[in-house]
């Protein structure tokens, strides 16, 4: 049967191989993989806990904050302060995030996946008075298509007008993305990996003119959503309608939830959360997390087979050359089977749960398109609840930050423990991440992560159960082998990301790129 490697997948973070087998144009078989081996968890060992909060956020350059706050949570229980986070400490916290959530959300529309339904090239000939359509027009005269090009050809559907428009605000998410930085950087110090977020709340006291600072961008951010995004993402379902149905995974959907509403915060499973964690799937029923139920299997990862179970059950050992394995990411599982975590198990986990908010939103979606709630289990459905709930959480956001009281406390003086085990479970823009840590002579004796896309990207489990990527592939029907549009499509629609690796070293030593630091 002929094969189809796509290796690496662009446009989406960190190194992704897919390969797909097709008979009779249609995917038989998938394996989704990850080819770059990163190591945190083995160098984790033996080092000062508090040092696991400043390097698990190294692990990726997009969605640094979640990391520092799954490690943060993990710290706190750890240390025994969980419940004593002051109220200006859990306002940041989400501040922080949430400013994170939004770049990155926009980010993956506009500049990695509306790529696949806006054709750029028709700004190329623009001649109008709009300043960003008019830099689009001159970058592309310049002849160095990159990001645009190569690109699977054939299935651009929009309308010259449409293209036009939807590229000109290619241009301006970048600014929005500026913005959400800037957010960030006015609580957390800097992005990526911000230096404020610790065990016991954050660094950084609020102050009137940074809490006016943050305030002025999320509601600038706000607006583009409303004006742009929501609007964008109909202007794509209603010329690309069948993708509402290609592309579904299992449709069995894990949230932790993420976002804090009360202070002192609970234990992870009481937490209320502005997006409430659960499982669901296409019968709507919600059942509670219980985080017992997650294990990781490694049959097919190059790992050594004694590091599969629970977290924390064996350290992690890396086993380059393991036979019948063919990626370096694992395959978590909740009770045995795969899940599908992100915007889509969020927003489906709250519209179960009952969150009057995301219902009317959701509700507002469906009307608007002629769906039914099952129809957002697959490509569109994942774009249009990360649009829904960026919409969401702008609105909150604005009112955290004015909630802030610049005189109260917003750190808890915790004390480091030389034994203890934690726990930090909190979704990130892409969905579920665990953080685990165990402390032992008051250095981490074993540090687990299991990641957003480890569960999405997942390979096949010891039961041979492909992973949620792979089972959304699977019986996908590919019009032409050589330019495989929807496979690209249906993969980028969960936003992977692998591994973000932030340095880029030659192993010749050849210079790279010079940059200036203004
Ligand atoms: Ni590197 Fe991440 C998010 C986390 S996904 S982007 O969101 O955690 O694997
Ligand atoms: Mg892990």
């Amino acid at each position: 049967m002929p094969k189809i490697v796509i290796d690496p997948v662009t446009r989406v973070e960190g190194h992704l191989r897919v390969e797909v087998t097709i008979d009779d144009g249609e995917v038989k078989e998938a394996r989704s993989a990850g080819t770059l081996y990163r190591g945190f968890e083995e160098f984790l060992i033996g080092r000062e806990p508090l040092d696991a909060q400043r390097l698990t956020q190294r692990v990726c350059g997009v969605c640094p904050a979640v990391h520092a706050t799954a490690s943060a949570l993990a710290l706190d229980q750890a240390f025994g302060c969980h419940d004593k986070i002051p109220e200006n400490g859990r306002v940041l916290r989400n501040l922080i995030l949430g400013a994170n959530y939004l770049q990155s959300h926009i980010l993956h529309f506009y500049h990695l996946a509306a790529l696949d339904y806006v054709d750029v090239a028709a700004a190329a000939d623009y001649d109008g008075d709009n300043a960003d359509l008019r830099s689009l027009r001159k970058f592309i005269e310049r002849g160095t298509l990159s990001p645009f090009m190569p690109r699977y050809e054939g299935d651009y559907r929009l309308t010259k007008q449409e293209n036009v428009r939807l590229a000109g605000h290619y241009v301006e998410a970048l600014r929005m993305r500026r913005l959400a930085h800037e957010m960030l950087c006015t609580f957390g110090g800097k992005m990526p990996h911000n230096v404020a977020i610790v065990p016991g709340g954050v660094t950084e006291p609020p102050t009137v003119d940074k809490m006016e600072r943050f305030y002025s961008r999320v509601r600038t951010i706000a607006e583009f959503i409303e004006n742009c995004y929501i609007p964008d993402i109909l202007t794509v379902a209603a010329k690309y309608g069948d993708y509402f149905a290609l592309g579904k995974g299992y449709g069995q959907l894990l949230a932790y939830g993420v976002f804090e509403l009360e202070t002192p915060v609970a234990e992870t499973a009481r937490r209320n959360r502005l997006f409430p964690g659960g499982l669901t799937d296409e019968s709507l029923a919600l059942e509670a997390l219980n985080t017992d139920g997650i294990t990781e299997a490694v049959k097919y990862s190059r790992y050594d087979d004694s590091v599969a179970g629970k977290p924390l059950s064996a350290l992690t050992k890396n086993a380059p050359g393991k036979k019948g394995a063919y990626t370096w990411v694992k395959a978590p599982r909740y009770d045995g089977k795969p899940r599908e975590v992100g915007p889509l198990a969020r927003m489906v986990v709250g519209y179960v749960a009952g969150s009057p908010e995301i219902k009317s939103e959701v509700d507002g979606l469906l009307s608007a398109a002629g769906l039914k709630a099952s129809d957002l289990f697959g490509v569109l459905g994942r774009h249009a609840c990360r649009a829904l709930e960026s919409r969401i959480l702008t609105r909150h956001m604005a009112d955290w930050v004015m909630s802030l009281d610049p005189k109260a406390p917003h750190r808890y003086d915790y004390e480091s423990t030389v034994e203890g085990t934690g726990a930090g479970l909190v979704d990130g823009p892409r969905g579920a991440l665990g953080h685990w840590i165990d402390v032992k002579d008051g250095k981490i004796a074993n540090y687990q992560l299991v990641v957003p896309t480890t569960w999405n990207a997942s390979p096949r489990d010891d039961k041979d159960q492909p992973g949620p990527i792979e089972r959304a592939l699977t019986g996908t029907k590919v019009k032409d082998a050589s330019n495989p549009f929807e496979v690209v499509r249906i993969v980028r629609s969960f936003d992977p990301c692998l591994a973000c690796a932030v340095h880029v070293l030659d192993a010749h030593r050849t210079l790279l790129g010079k940059y200036r630091v203004a």
